[in-house]
């Protein structure tokens, strides 16, 4: 076995992850049962470049918990051996990630421009900002809360009717770049707020009563250049000073519990913290803009994928946040409204026991900044397709989480005094 680590090991110099042909790579799942296994994933890693999907990185892998992780073409059989090899349970689940990747444009919406049952590119969501701002002048104005490393401008809309001393619900979607299915949603959230708003009486309430902010993509830079040079990409694109790698997480790099914990200090790993809290100009203006706001905003959702789960603070701690018995109670009503519609299963809980214990996230940086409604979603899927969620499931679950959130907003303004 270790013989064959080290052929893996020599062979491996050869790959590499920018070409953007993802054919014939696989994505596997496995579970270590005990520790030695989880060495044996450890190896790999080290040996041959594995990209996790699930937990995110190779440190934060576990015994007895799921691991998804897509290797290069040239590397799967080997991979496939070692894993027979060592009594490692596995499974492929994605056999041809091209294929599974040019599957995903399967919405039959014909057009070419912007739309809702798509994955659009920056420049269309960047353009529909503009425009759904114009068309409803009424219900969205947009603005601009700084700009990216690359200097594209971060577009924000503030979705309510105007009102005297509104409180607001700030939502993001977009901090990994490969998670396509995220700014679907946010794009779907501000759809739904302006055609139901005078027909649903929820949305109406919420639309009367808060505003919500959503920031369509918090990571643009990631975005474009999951569409141009790397599918996979995670992180920004920032250059880090002394190291050829790029980019930072922007899900490690806020200050709460910054570093400690399920994050990277090496700039070529997807986890990487950053140089410091906030070295991020997206992650930033995210907190400057709600540090600004914090008089007014009163939950804070962030939305990834995937996974099917819906998670709370704490992430850098295993310690219990101070509301954790509303919260929960929160996040399980949340999840059987979302399970209502297409019977998709949700786990919730506080995210270092749920998913991992991992730092520098925003959810908890926001909780702690005294926003109490904190929560990340990871939306679908559970691994079946993974990033490569398909467009055809768009709507589905942009249909399904919208109930979720509508049942937290609508319970964050019923307990607003
Ligand atoms: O690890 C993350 O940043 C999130 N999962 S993902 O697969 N989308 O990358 C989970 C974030 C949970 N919250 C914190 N870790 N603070
Ligand atoms: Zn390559
Ligand atoms: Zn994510």
């Amino acid at each position: 076995m270790w013989v064959l680590l080290f052929l893996i090991g020599a062979a491996a110099v050869s790959a590499h992850l920018e070409d953007g042909a993802f054919d014939g790579q696989k994505v596997f799942r496995v579970i270590p049962q005990n520790d030695e296994q989880v060495e044996i994933i450890n190896s790999l890693a080290s040996n041959i470049q594995v990209d996790f999907w699930q937990p995110d990185s190779v440190t934060l892998v576990r015994p007895k918990t799921e691991v998804d992780f897509r290797v290069e073409a040239d590397m799967s059989l080997e991979v496939e051996d070692l894993l027979k090899e060592s009594g490692i349970e596995y499974t492929v689940l994605i056999d041809n990630l091209q294929a599974a990747l040019d599957a995903q444009f399967d919405s039959k919406a014909r057009s070419t421009s912007h739309s809702y049952e798509k994955y659009n590119s920056w420049e269309k969501i960047a353009a529909w900002t503009a425009d759904i701002a114009a068309q409803n002048p009424d219900l969205v104005s947009r603005s601009v809360i700084g700009e990216t490393y690359e200097g594209r401008p971060m577009y924000l809309l503030k979705v309510g009717k105007s009102g005297p001393n509104k409180k607001a619900i700030f939502m993001d979607c977009g901090f990994h770049a490969r998670e396509w299915i995220s700014p679907a949603f946010c794009q779907w959230f501000v759809k739904e707020a302006v055609e139901t708003y005078g027909k649903d009486t929820v949305m109406t309430t919420l639309l009367n009563s808060l505003d919500f902010y959503v920031l369509p993509v918090v990571n643009i830079d990631g975005y474009v250049y999951t569409w141009t040079n790397n599918r996979m990409w995670r992180k920004t694109r920032s250059k880090n000073p002394g190291s050829l790698c790029i980019g930072t997480d922007p899900n490690r790099n806020f200050n709460a519990g910054w570093s400690t914990v399920g994050a990277s200090k090496n700039p070529c790993d997807s986890t990487y913290c950053g140089s410091a809290p906030e070295s991020e100009k997206e992650t930033k203006a995210l907190a400057d803009f709600i540090q600004e706001h914090l008089s007014t905003i009163k939950a804070y959702l962030t939305i990834h994928s995937y996974s099917q789960l819906l998670l709370f603070p704490y992430s850098y701690t295993y310690e219990l946040p101070s509301d954790y018995e509303e919260l929960n109670s929160i996040a399980e009503a949340a999840s059987k409204q979302l399970a209502s519609l297409h019977n998709t299963k949700y786990n919730y809980g506080p995210g270092a026991k749920t998913i991992y214990p991992a730092a520098g996230g925003s959810d908890d940086w926001a909780y702690d900044q005294g926003i109490k409604y904190s929560f990340t979603f990871e939306l679908r899927d559970t691994g079946r397709y993974g990033f490569a969620l398909p467009e055809s499931q768009i709507k589905p679950t942009c249909e399904e989480t919208l109930l979720a959130v509508k049942y937290i907003a609508n319970y964050v303004l019923e307990h607003l005094y």
